[in-house]
């Protein structure tokens, strides 16, 4: 049985370095990831340790120039490499995301040189980790409702307010946070650990996502030095193209997920004997298992047309959303599906598809739910917003 089902044969599509990535990451998850993993969820422990190793093998800002300390790779290479963390676990895969997608590319995309000299090689390396505050305890699918502002005050910006469910926020060393300007324009800032007035207490007590670290933002007049703005980013749309660089890397990520929980479930089901025979043997597995690798196939083939669009800078927001719905509905089916195929085994943590299944409930909320992206596909075909 092959790691990795490819049955329409998309090897053939990729270039030589485009698999020598892969098979480094795939062998650098297998090593550090998958010996750990299930321990750490059950414990509700993030494994810090790994960000450092995840900056070794090129896994942070992987097209961000390499002046910038990136590699410079296309992002065909940065969806592989999606995909392969999360054949680990969805929280690795978040902390990478965060990381690239959500970090080094606002400093990258609206940042001044001095703030990408600053900061983008030593958060490639993971010498800092940062995070992402968009998302409000009131202003979630909304989040151009939110309350979240900055004074101008001369020689600083006074921030106030608070962000929640934010990825990495208890360990990061900066956080890029949208808040609203004196004129109502949604601004990007870098706030620096440290600074007097922001905190970021942990979000306990999940069931999703419970290797990955979550918490707060809370800005109590914090001062932040003028030149920690963004100073190319003026509207939601800033943290918008963020997100579809996130939600891109999302929608080849939760691939490595469901071919976790597929490979899963076949090999189980050819091992596991009832009524004197292999349970693959039987009909009714054998349509979830056919079904499960014909909706791989077509979550495939749509993540890689997305990536040579993305290559030639002609992927639209509305094709990412709807390649980031269908890919992590899809995984997530193919999860509960594989679960059922393990019987009651498939509820232990000796198989990682119950671990997969929980971490992608959070997956098919974050980085717009299932519901928003419907409704921008609905929005582009037929030209009349229905979010209101
Ligand atoms: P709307 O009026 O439609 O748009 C405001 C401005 O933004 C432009 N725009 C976009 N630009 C670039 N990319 C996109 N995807 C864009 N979508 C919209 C738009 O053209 C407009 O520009 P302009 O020039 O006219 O000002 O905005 P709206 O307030 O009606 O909201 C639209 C909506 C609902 C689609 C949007 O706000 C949305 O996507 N909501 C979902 C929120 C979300 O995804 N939050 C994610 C938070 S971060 C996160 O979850 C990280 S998890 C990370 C991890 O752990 O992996
Ligand atoms: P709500 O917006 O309150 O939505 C609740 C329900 O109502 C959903 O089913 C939604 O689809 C539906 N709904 C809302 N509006 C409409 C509408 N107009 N029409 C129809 N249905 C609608 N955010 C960050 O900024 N940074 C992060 O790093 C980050 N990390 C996260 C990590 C985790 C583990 C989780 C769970 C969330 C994270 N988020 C982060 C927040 C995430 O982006 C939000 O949870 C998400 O955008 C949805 O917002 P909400 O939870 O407030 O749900």
């Amino acid at each position: 049985m092959k790691l990795f089902p490819d049955y329409f044969i998309i090897d053939d599509l990729l270039s030589n370095e485009q698999k020598i990535i892969r098979e480094s990451i795939r062998e650098w998850v297998n090593r550090s990831v998958i010996p750990i993993i299930d321990k750490a969820a059950q414990d509700h422990v993030f494994p810090k340790h790994l960000i450092r190793e995840m900056g070794e093998i090129g896994a942070f800002g992987p097209y961000i120039p390499e002046k910038y300390g990136g590699a410079g790779l296309d992002q065909i290479s940065y969806g592989i490499i999606m995909t392969e963390l999360e054949r680990g676990d969805s929280g690795i895969r978040s902390a990478a995301s965060v990381q690239s997608s959500l970090v080094m590319y606002p400093i990258y995309t609206f940042g001044s040189e001095d703030q990408k000299m600053k900061y983008l090689p030593r958060l490639a390396s993971g010498e800092l980790i940062g995070c992402f505050g968009l998302t409000e305890p009131n202003h979630g699918s909304d989040p151009g409702g939110m309350l979240t502002h900055i004074e101008d005050k001369g020689d600083y910006f006074l921030l106030n307010g608070s962000k929640m469910w934010i990825t990495n926020s208890p360990v990061a060393d900066i956080a890029i946070v949208w808040a609203k300007d004196d004129n109502n324009v949604v601004r990007g800032l870098i706030v620096e650990k440290g600074m007097k007035g922001f905190t970021a207490p942990e979000t306990l007590k999940k069931w999703s996502l419970r290797a990955s670290i979550t918490g707060e933002l809370v800005f109590d007049n914090v001062e932040v030095p003028k030149e920690n703005i963004l100073p190319n980013a003026q509207g939601l749309k800033g943290p918008l193209k963020c997100l579809n660089s996130a939600r891109y890397g999302i929608s080849w990520g939760v691939i490595g997920a469901a071919v976790d929980c597929y490979n899963t479930a076949l090999k189980y089901s050819l091992e596991r004997k009832q009524f004197g025979k292999p349970i693959a043997s039987f009909q009714l597995q054998q349509k979830k298992l056919a079904e499960m690798i014909t909706e791989i196939t077509k979550a495939q083939l749509m993540a890689w047309r997305l990536g040579t669009l993305k290559n030639d800078d002609k992927a639209t927001p509305s094709q990412i959303s709807m390649a980031k719905r269908n890919n992590v509905d899809m995984a997530l089916n193919i999860a509960r599906q594989s679960r059922q195929i393990l019987g009651a085994m498939g509820i232990t943590g000796d198989f990682p598809i119950m671990r997969h299944m929980m971490n992608l409930e959070s997956v098919i909320t974050y980085e717009g739910t299932h519901d928003i992206h419907l409704l921008i596909t609905g929005l582009d075909i037929t030209g009349i917003a229905a979010f209101e």
